[in-house]
């Protein structure tokens, strides 16, 4: 089995495991989020299971601090249960992997394999690999092919933007404005959820940096690299403001970074705003 067969595996147990598990553990993840019992359950399965592989020479996770060791050629970071405050409204979540040929914290240019699971009315899986992306619907713990090549549509229809709107520095409000006069809000709060209507509308996904964390929320191993190599992969760009998330240097496993994702030329008009 590769990273990706076992992540499909994985997600059954995964979904079923949700609803006995939707109340808080005592403990804080190393980024400060309080954790939910799936939280801590999903990173157990998918921390083993990985890690059986020959070829995972590591295992990172939001909900660890420190990298688990092993032998192996690859090195993988997982958000176990992307957008997991959605469990308790039973709204979409998501489990993220990247698959690194350095150790971690690695740049993005070193991701040989991006995935995402999204669980929503029907559970499917979408991976960047060797230069094209794959959706696929995950059945009984195997994937089936739904869309070869898939590409960001070039007409946008649909964004989201992260954090709440008085915490937005005056630069990205401005963004926002113009974008709200072009296309629809979509905005379900598990960035998987958010990204995924971007890849099938197109458009773009926004947690920025906010006056209160100029860093913004969401995790450059765990969750930008990771969706900013799928959206490139899939046609379109990604930035933390200036540059490609995958070229942002790694500082710290559990470094946040603001993250844009979408079609290239909404990107590309938000940079010229907030450069
Ligand atoms: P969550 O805290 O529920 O895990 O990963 C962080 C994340 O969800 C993203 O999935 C989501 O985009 C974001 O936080 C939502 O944050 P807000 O509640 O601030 O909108």
């Amino acid at each position: 089995m590769n990273v990706l067969e076992t992540v499909a595996a994985t997600a059954p147990d995964i979904r079923d495991g949700l609803p006995e598990r939707r109340t808080y553990a005592d403990e804080q993840n190393p980024s400060g989020d309080r954790q939910l019992a799936a939280d801590e359950y999903a990173d157990e399965l998918l921390c083993e299971r990985l890690l059986a592989l020959d070829t995972v020479g590591s295992y990172a996770s939001e909900e660890r601090e420190a990298v688990v060791e092993d032998d192996g050629p690859y090195h993988v970071a997982c958000d176990p249960l992307d957008g997991s405050s959605n469990l308790k409204s039973n709204n979409a979540m998501g489990t993220i992997v990247g698959v690194y040929d350095e150790p971690l914290p690695a740049p993005g240019t070193s991701l040989v394999t991006s995935a995402y699971v999204l669980f929503g009315p029907i559970t499917t899986m979408v991976a960047a690999h060797e230069e094209t992306v794959t959706e696929y619907l995950v059945q009984d713990g195997d994937r089936t092919v739904l869309t070869e090549d898939l590409t960001l549509p070039d007409d946008p229809t649909v964004y989201g933007f992260g954090g709440r709107v008085p915490d937005w520095p005056d630069d990205f409000a401005g963004y926002a404005e113009t974008i709200e006069q072009e296309l629809k809000l979509r905005y379900g709060g598990a960035m998987i959820g958010d990204v995924n209507q971007v890849l099938t509308y197109g458009g773009v996904f926004a947690y920025p940096g906010l006056e209160s964390a100029p860093d913004g929320k969401l995790r450059l191993q765990f969750e930008g690299n990771p969706v900013a190599h799928i959206v490139e992969t899939a046609g379109g760009a990604s930035s933390d403001g200036t540059r490609s998330l995958l070229e942002v240097e790694p500082t710290e496993l559990h470094q946040r970074v603001p993250v844009h994702v979408g079609n290239a030329s909404l990107i590309d008009r938000l940079e010229a705003v907030l450069s």
